[in-house]
């Protein structure tokens, strides 16, 4: 087994259901044209933070000194339930990556034990790759990054040939679909890079764009977070915080009783079709949070949120939050 095989099967072994490993050279310059583009057309919407470090984004150089390469990882979250539990009449819904424990540190954990399954393969010691570590500091480096870290990380992934960017913005696997989550590890060691994942092109089908219920989604390939159910639900900020955001959550999900992000255009893609469940059990999956009523939400007090909702990404959001989008959610609805 070559090292890049053994570093995989590690990732296989820690419960990640694909791996990839691509350069830390810089992206090409059209994605960083694309993603100012974006936000310049006011897309991002109130999300300050990606409008920092956008230079760091696109080059993981930036992120860790010396770095020259990046292991990208998927964790599938495909649930056993189909579509009808997730439609259940009357039932809010909760996005299927937010009904787990909170993924960024679980995701970070296995890839900081990946890290150091590395560190002990016996290779520490290899001189680093020219003017790759200052003098004295010949260690192996790593930066585990989820979610928080300004990387591009479906950009990177698609790099990592683990799949190509679909119309709904979605990262998409031949074999997994587009349920997964991702992660990378960058690191000093010197890897053999596989093939970038070639852009294969929806064409005409549009079924996402048309599954959208607030025409987040364009034909032209555009993609505005304004609109996104998901941005709605989560990003907005809770109604209590000042001065208060023009248009918060104003959708309620289009009475689809969304509480908390939204899988309209992943469900209606057909690259979803026949895939694979989730084999990684440790992900622990609170499947009961979708019985939960809009008035048991509104009478919850502080200590009962962070009882029933500890370790997951609802402590992130905030029962404030959470009240508003439920009281969106219902009022859509009736
Ligand atoms: C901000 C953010 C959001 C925002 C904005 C979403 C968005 N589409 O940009 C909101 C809150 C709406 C959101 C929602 C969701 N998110 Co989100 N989000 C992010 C985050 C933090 C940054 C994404 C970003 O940079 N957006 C800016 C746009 C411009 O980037 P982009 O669409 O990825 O496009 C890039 C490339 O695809 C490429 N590209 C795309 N089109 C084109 C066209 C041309 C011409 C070129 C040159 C390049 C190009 O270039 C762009 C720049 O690199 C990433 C994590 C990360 N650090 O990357 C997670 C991430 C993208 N989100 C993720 C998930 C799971 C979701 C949701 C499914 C959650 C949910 N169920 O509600 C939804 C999906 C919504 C959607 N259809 O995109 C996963 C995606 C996994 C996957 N399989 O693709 C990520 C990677 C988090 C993770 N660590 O797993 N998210």
């Amino acid at each position: 087994m070559s090292l890049e095989e053994k570093i995989k099967q590690k990732a296989f072994d820690l419960g990640f259901d694909a791996a990839g490993i691509t350069t830390a050279d810089p992206m090409d310059a059209a994605h960083s044209e694309y993603f100012q583009q974006w936000l310049n057309d006011g897309c991002a919407a109130e999300m300050g933070y990606l409008h920092r470090n956008i230079d760091k984004r696109f080059d993981p150089g930036q992120l860790l000194k010396g770095a020259t390469s990046v292991i990208c990882v998927a964790l599938n979250y495909r649930p056993k339930c189909g579509r009808s539990f997730q439609l259940r009449k009357g039932t809010l819904h909760i996005a299927r990556f937010a009904q787990y424990e909170d993924y960024h540190p679980f995701i970070k954990d296995r890839l900081f034990q990946l890290a150091e399954f590395i560190k002990n393969m016996g290779i520490n010691s290899s001189p680093p790759a020219k003017g790759a570590c200052p003098e004295g500091e010949r260690g192996l480096k790593f930066k585990a990054c989820v979610d928080s870290v300004p990387l591009a990380e479906r950009a990177m992934a698609q790099r990592a040939g683990l799949g190509f960017i679909g119309r709904n913005r979605m990262l998409i696997n031949p074999k997994l679909g587009s349920q997964f989550l991702l992660g990378e590890l960058i690191t000093t060691l010197r890897l053999e890079a596989d093939e970038p994942f070639e852009q294969i092109p929806c064409g005409g089908c549009g079924r996402c764009i048309r599954a959208c219920p607030t025409g987040a989604l364009g034909f032209d390939g555009s993609f505005d977070a304004r609109k996104c159910i998901s941005y709605q639900t989560i990003e907005t900020p809770a109604p209590t915080s000042s001065p208060p955001v023009k248009g918060a959550c104003p959708e309620g999900g289009r009475g689809l009783g969304y509480i908390f992000g939204c899988d309209e255009c992943i469900l209606a893609c057909p690259h979803e079709l026949g895939k694979p469940e989730r084999k990684n059990t440790n992900f622990q999956f609170h499947p009961e949070w979708q019985d939960l009523t809009p008035d048991q939400i509104q009478a919850m007090t502080e200590d009962e949120f962070q009882t029933t909702f500890a370790n997951s990404g609802f402590i992130r959001l905030g029962l404030d939050r959470l009240k508003r989008n439920s009281a969106a959610a219902q009022a859509a609805r009736s």
